[in-house]
């Protein structure tokens, strides 16, 4: 369960949060697969509750109906569509899968598909459960209970949301179904959304009824799904290494002490070792991120960086997909200025499309993979490849720049000075183009030019005063 199957030289996947199903697949034909995108994080597919009461949040997708496959993102045609369109260009759908609990009680009682439940009964008919298939007696769980109590963590309710017991024969039968239904129609595997809320004995016994990849959507015979966990740091009294023997867990700490280092409060000399000596999950276990849906918007947004710090979240983004560890992700959502904002609607709550008939990213939405300095690094990160960080180099503060093997180059200023070097770039004797400052159109690098000589070496600026504190070249098509 720890394979992407990604195609073969594509390393990057991007949570296009909230978009429909039928954007996704332009978008994949049109930018993500000529980009070299490997992968796509779908909102959950499966009938939510409709939340008028609060305008459409986000959040209400958080909230399952039942497993039929009619959101605001599309319906069970547009979902097939989509994925067998993606994977035609060879980029893959993760679907994010919503398996720990259902609704909470909230005030209005229709989901998208058009069903209905009664939910101080625990009673979903679309599904259908009613209240032996849920955790009983109810209990909601407590922040103390984080740091002292494993069974309420995953046997009370997460903010109040039905729990289901997933050690029940028909629970367990209708995740199974659900989500081999998915696999059947070509995805790649899944996030587990709330897996510390789940027991691990029981998700082994869900993932290993899963069917294998679907072949007919160019997948290997035999292929697992890729399944990374949602545990939220993980280390109080549940371990995310509960996790790791079963499958990819999501490496929070990577945003936290990422973040820490762009916004200055630790220097970039630091990261010489990052990687397990850091505390980070293993290589294989390791889902990456600096941002996520959910940490873009806690705490007022700061606890991470998020496109509301642009040039030290473009920092942080390239360092990450610059750096072998773990399988990086790329979040890409919408503008909002309040934790409950929805994805932007027309007063029907249909989802306004993020991309414009000019074939621009608009209407409210960020598409941050789009932003240049992000879509210039997953194609480092692709070129790159297999090689290891060598050649470091620090100023002794927070200036730093490495290779991947003879591959690729950066070069990384977040101090208040200019960065203005010669270094050993690894690259064969030529003149490349920065792929951070500027694009090359045709054969003209608007961007600043390296020039790099006979001994791979080359005098490198990064002014305290440029617009974006990264510089990174690598081989590719000649200037
Ligand atoms: C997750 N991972 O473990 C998701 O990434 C996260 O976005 C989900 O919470 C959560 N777990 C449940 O799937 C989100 C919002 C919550 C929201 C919940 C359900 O962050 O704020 O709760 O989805 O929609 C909302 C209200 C709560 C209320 C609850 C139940 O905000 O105040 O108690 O619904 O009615
Ligand atoms: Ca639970």
């Amino acid at each position: 369960y720890k394979n992407p199957y990604y195609a073969p030289g594509r390393s990057v996947n991007v949570h296009l949060f909230e978009w429909k199903w039928d954007d996704i697949a332009d978008e994949c034909e049109s930018f993500l697969a000529p980009k070299g995108y490997a992968g796509v994080q779908i909102s959950p597919p499966n009938e939510n509750v409709v939340l008028w009461s609060y305008n459409r949040p986000w959040w209400e997708r958080y909230q399952p109906m039942s497993y039929k496959l009619v959101t605001r993102s599309g319906d069970e045609r547009q979902f097939a569509d989509m994925v067998r369109r993606c994977n035609a260009v060879g980029v893959r759908i993760y679907v994010d899968a919503v398996i720990n609990h259902m609704t909470g009680e909230p005030p209005e009682n229709f989901g998208t598909a058009g069903s209905t439940a009664v939910f101080n009964q625990w009673d979903y008919p679309a599904v259908p459960y009613n209240r032996q298939h849920f955790n009983w007696p109810h209990c909601v769980i407590d922040d103390i209970d984080y740091t002292t109590n494993a069974t309420r963590v995953r046997n009370c309710e997460l903010v109040g949301l039905k729990d289901l017991n997933q050690a029940d024969e028909h629970v367990r039968n209708m995740i199974v179904n659900f989500m081999n239904e998915l696999i059947d129609l070509g995805v790649a595997g899944f996030r587990i959304d709330a897996a510390k809320h789940m027991w691990p004995e029981d998700l082994r016994v869900i993932y290993d009824r899963l069917k294998n990849l679907n072949t007919q959507h160019g997948f290997p015979a035999n292929a697992r799904p890729y399944i990374y966990q949602e545990v939220s740091y993980g280390e109080e009294i549940i371990s995310r290494h509960e996790y790791t023997p079963l499958a990819a867990v999501t490496e929070f700490k990577v945003g936290k002490e990422l973040t820490n280092a762009f916004r200055g409060n630790n220097q970039l000399k630091w990261l010489f070792n990052w990687g397990p000596e850091w505390g980070l999950l293993a290589h294989e276990d390791a889902l990456t991120f600096i941002d996520n849906h959910d940490k873009e918007r806690e705490h007022g947004g700061r606890e991470v960086l998020t496109y509301k710090e642009p040039r030290q979240y473009k920092g942080a983004i390239a360092f990450l997909l610059a750096h072998p560890h773990g399988e990086p992700q790329v979040m890409s959502g919408y503008d909002f200025w309040d934790f409950d904002i929805g994805p932007p609607q027309d007063r029907y709550g249909n989802i306004i499309s993020p991309i414009a008939s000019d074939g621009n990213c608009g209407n409210g939405w960020v598409c941050q993979h789009r932003w240049r300095q992000i879509q210039a690094m997953v194609a480092f990160r692709n070129v790159a490849g297999n090689t290891v960080v060598n050649d470091w180099w620090d100023n002794g503060s927070n200036q730093i720049a490495f290779c991947r093997g003879g591959n690729a180059f950066i070069a990384i200023n977040n101090d208040y000075w200019d960065l203005f070097q010669t270094l050993q770039t690894c690259l064969p004797a030529g003149r490349y183009c920065d792929v951070i400052s500027g694009d090359k159109v045709g054969s003209t690098c608007q961007g600043k030019m390296v020039t790099v000589g006979n001994d791979g070496r080359a005098h490198i600026s990064v002014r305290a005063s440029d617009y974006d504190m990264v510089l990174a070249i690598h081989i590719g098509p000649e200037l």
